[in-house]
């Protein structure tokens, strides 16, 4: 058998022999060296919950069925799958609980350095939440918005669901959870709830436990939906903006400084005060200035907003170390390699940690607060200007690879471009089309990147077939990390991967929303929490239509994903009703229980199920049989 590929990134291809020259570990070096991995832990049948533990069940029958505390397969294999859940809903929902408290403060005239970017986003907010705002002060509208947000967090009434979950679903769907019993009422409590109940001698039922888990996942939900509209307030609601992505946008003449992370409320900072520090970046010898450069999704939220140019996606964070090119990666949190000031160490790199609860051994600490956020980023910017003067030009490597990628698609934007085409009525030229099949469906790539599959494989693999047949496509995450580097966020993608109906109808839409040629291939909406906004696209099409999004042909996939915020993501597009494909098999296959709750079961109560398969170009086809499926039930 073959040796399975790293990566078909040709960045990455051109930095690994240099970083094995080098002596320079590599996450593909660890995932190496891990093998073979916990054959339990894979099935999910490993139990640390007590320490009467750890005790794992014997998947072939011969030795322990029962955990010392008589706990099964089903009962450890659901806990654990919830506990990801909670530790997903924990992350996305407390960097949304630090935006809406940050427009609390920008409501209350503090926080001098922010403000409200989008004043007709926030009334538009204000109306969705009932807030009545036609005849307030804006910055009293900011209060309440944020306040509404807040009570997200706080409200003790067990029976009034979440402002935000509730005001942007369909109807159906909101009475749907409501007889699960699965809405959220406050994202804190649910997720401490699940903590709760998946404590030693709790919750032993594994189809409880999963309800309990879609509960969390609908928490997650929650905050990512409030993470992305109040960043927009704050710093502006998307629109479509051409730049270029792989980490060929690096410089060698400028101070380049990487931005890694989620949290828009530092890099959006870093950015407006590195604008002014260019000559200061000049002096030190820098010719071209500053150069900013975003990670993950934090640059994702740059790239969508500023135009700034995407280094490079979660996998491969190390190499833009190796590039030697980065003075100053400045990180907030999620998803950053604990590695990255290893490989640091071999270079000029300064790792610089910007938040009290994620600091990591041998970087730079320096604290970011709202309230001196301008002082912190004057900070920063100096350290990477100085960093650049210790620079060793020999060990310089700018892989010459980058490629164009066209950002920004909000719902409001894609609404905008569609309105050229029809003003009166903007979603009918999409839903005509979606009706006469020139657009088969819509799949929604989100999530991760994980050494287990060929970096960016499946996302390109699966996406180029979707495409192929007429299936319009958004992309979020580490996902759109991939589109954009290789190309698919672009015109000449479309004329190359879309099949004819699917071409015709963004070349009239991309015409019109004078875009002189065909909208790209893939539509990027934006960094992990930005999956709200695909729901928003959705919710807007099912209330057209009156019907409830289990019925639209719309799916889901995270075709490499790894992390629990990506576990909580799948688990609410399922609760949404969303065919939902994972291209990693996930730990849960110890338990027949759970596996047949999330596949089949899920699709009786829900309409969403998960579907698994690690082969993309199989992946392609089922979600292409899953739409066809949601087409049947239209009869259309
Ligand atoms: Fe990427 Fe959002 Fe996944 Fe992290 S979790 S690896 S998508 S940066 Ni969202
Ligand atoms: Fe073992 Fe039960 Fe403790 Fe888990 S909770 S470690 S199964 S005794």
């Amino acid at each position: 058998m073959s040796k399975m590929k790293n990566t078909i990134d040709p960045a990455v291809n051109y930095l690994l022999p240099l970083a094995k020259k080098a002596g320079i570990e590599t996450v593909w070096d660890r995932f190496a060296a891990m093998k073979p991995q916990c054959g339990f832990g894979e099935l999910g049948v490993c139990c640390r919950i007590c320490w009467k533990g750890p005790c794992r069940i014997d998947p072939f029958g011969n030795g322990p069925q029962r955990g010392v505390c008589g706990a099964d397969a089903n009962t450890i294999v659901a806990r654990n799958l919830a506990r990801m859940i909670a530790g997903g809903a924990a992350s996305h929902s407390d960097h949304g609980r630090h935006i809406a408290l940050t427009l609390l403060e920008v409501g209350e005239g503090h926080a001098p350095a922010y403000r409200i970017k989008d004043e007709q986003k926030l009334r538009s907010i204000a109306e969705k939440l009932n807030l009545a705002p036609a005849d307030k002060d804006i910055r009293q509208v900011a209060k309440e918005v944020a306040l509404a947000s807040l009570e997200d967090y706080s409200r003790q009434n067990y029976s009034i669901p979440c402002n935000w979950t509730k005001s942007t679903m369909t109807a159906e769907r909101v009475d749907k959870l409501l007889d699960l019993g699965i809405m959220p009422h406050n994202i804190d409590a649910v997720i401490a709830e699940i903590m709760a109940r998946t404590h030693v001698g709790c919750d032993a039922d594994a189809a409880n436990i999963l309800l309990g888990g879609l509960k969390g996942a609908l928490a997650d939900y929650n905050g990512m939906c409030l993470s992305t509209e109040l960043s927009d307030v704050l710093f502006g609601t998307p629109e479509p903006v051409v730049t270029t992505a792989n980490l060929g946008v690096l410089k060698e003449d400028a101070v380049n400084i990487a931005v890694h992370g989620h949290n828009p409320l530092l890099s959006e900072i870093v950015c407006d005060v590195a604008l002014k520090m260019n000559e200061e970046a000049k002096k030190a010898g820098a010719k071209e200035g500053i150069n900013i450069v975003g990670i993950c999704c934090t640059g994702n939220e740059v790239m969508m907003r500023r135009g700034i140019p995407l280094a490079t996606n979660y996998l491969s964070q190390e190499m833009a170390i190796i590039t030697g090119a980065v003075d100053a990666m400045v990180v907030d949190v999620q998803c950053i390699m604990p590695a990255i000031t290893g490989v640091a160490e071999c270079f000029h790199t300064e790792i610089i940690t910007t938040m009290p609860v994620n600091k990591i051994t041998g970087a730079t600490h320096i604290e970011f607060r709202e309230d001196s956020a301008i002082d912190s980023a004057r900070k920063i910017v100096e350290l990477a200007i100085d960093a650049f003067k210790r620079r060793d030009r020999r060990k310089v490597n700018i892989p010459d690879y980058k490629q164009t990628a066209i950002a920004g698609f909000s719902a409001e934007a894609i609404m905008a471009a569609l309105s050229k085409i029809d003003a009166k009525d903007p979603l009918k030229p999409l839903i005509d089309n979606i009706i006469n099949g020139n657009i088969q469906g819509i799949a929604l790539f989100a999530g991760c990147n994980n050494p287990r599959t060929t970096h960016d494989n499946n996302f390109m693999t699966i996406a180029k077939e979707l495409a192929k047949n007429n299936v319009l496509i958004l992309a979020t995450g580490c996902g759109a990390g991939t589109f954009a580097k290789n190309g698919l966020m672009t015109q000449e993608a479309t004329e190359a991967y879309a099949g004819d109906s699917l071409k015709a109808v963004l070349t009239t839409i991309g015409k019109a929303a004078g875009l002189n040629g065909p909208l790209p291939l893939v539509l990027h909406m934006g960094s992990c929490v930005d999956n709200s906004r695909a729901v928003n696209v959705a919710v807007t099409i099912a209330n057209k239509l009156g019907v409830d999004l289990d019925k639209l042909p719309l799916v889901a996939s995270a075709p490499e994903f790894m992390s629990e915020k990506a576990v909580a993501i799948g688990t609410w597009a399922v609760a949404l009703g969303l065919p939902t494909h994972i291209g990693i098999v996930p730990q849960i296959m110890g338990s027949s229980v759970v596996v047949e709750f999330l596949t089949e079961k899920a699709k009786d109560l829900l309409g969403g199920y998960f579907i698994v398969e690690t082969d993309p170009k199989q992946a392609a086809a089922k979600l292409v049989a899953a739409i066809k499926e949601r087409r049947k039930g239209l009869g259309i």
